[in-house]
């Protein structure tokens, strides 16, 4: 069930046009790398993915762990920085509630997460009024193309997101095939035979941790990719620890590429 086309072939034929650029830009620079740059300050957030930025395809945020956020001085800057070095932004959000609300929480408030995320998640756990409710608030914000995973399984201990919830989760990603682009996933959620080509996003990897004390859990790169996943997503181990972002980021994308390579029969 694993793809074994290339990001470039699954580019063409996809239905989802947030997908089309992320897999033409992942061939481009040769990344599969997202990287989760879960600081706390816009400096350092900035900082961070300016150093990461050559070797990633995709940053992911969290953007309400910013404790100096605004619009001008935080995403502005974000954005320039995701045209310096050509990567797209994703938003992780974790959307858990009615249509409505969501649509609110997407468009408004402080973060306006709508106007400036290529692609944020949602939980399935309010069933398939997430998805309606997150696209009318993406339609009525902007011309750009937006994009929504959703969050299929988790890499921490003791999620309740498995088997059965996951097998629903996927059925709700089923209702819009434009804008649901796939899953935040461990495994791959299969669909081909349906005709989707869903990509798979695994965070939990790590090459040095096992896990951390808050029941995170880590998978190294070979695993999660010969399993499936399309992007990976790494945090910490590009820069906790003391770790040095510049040597990791381009670690970790040589770690991604070859092993879709080696998935691909490249
Ligand atoms: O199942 C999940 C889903 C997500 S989106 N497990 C996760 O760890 N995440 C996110 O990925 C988490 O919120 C964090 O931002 C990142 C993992 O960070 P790391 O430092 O553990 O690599």
């Amino acid at each position: 069930m694993t793809s074994t086309r290339t990001y470039g072939e699954r580019s063409e034929s996809t239905s989802s046009p947030v997908t089309a650029r992320l897999f033409q830009l992942m061939e481009s620079k040769k990344s599969n790398l997202c990287a989760s740059v879960d600081v706390r300050n816009t400096k350092d957030l900035l900082a961070l993915v300016d150093q990461l930025g050559p070797f990633i395809c995709l940053v992911k945020t969290h953007i309400d762990i910013i404790d100096d956020f605004s619009y001008e001085d935080t995403i502005v800057p974000l954005l320039e920085l995701s045209k310096k070095h050509s990567f797209m932004i994703f938003e992780d959000r974790k959307f858990a509630d009615i249509g409505n609300t969501v649509k609110n929480q997407y468009t408004g408030g402080v973060y306006k997460i709508a106007q400036w995320a290529d692609l944020t998640n949602a939980h399935g756990v309010t069933g398939e009024g997430v998805v309606k409710g997150l696209k009318e608030g993406a339609s009525e914000t902007t011309a750009e193309p937006r994009g929504l995973l959703m969050l299929a399984e988790l890499s921490s201990k003791g999620s309740l997101a498995y088997g059965e919830y996951s097998a629903k989760t996927v059925e709700i990603a089923k209702s819009d095939k434009e804008f649901v682009m796939g899953f935040i996933a461990q495994n791959h959620m299969g669909g081909a035979d349906e005709g989707f080509d869903w990509v798979i996003m695994t965070p939990g990897v790590g090459l040095d941790d096992k896990g951390d004390n808050l029941g995170q859990q880590y998978r190294t790169v070979d695993e999660v990719v010969s399993n499936g996943t399309d992007v990976i997503i790494v945090g910490r181990g590009l820069f906790g620890k003391g770790r040095d972002p510049v040597v990791e980021g381009k670690r970790y994308q040589e770690a991604g590429w070859s092993a879709y390579l080696k998935r691909v029969g490249k």
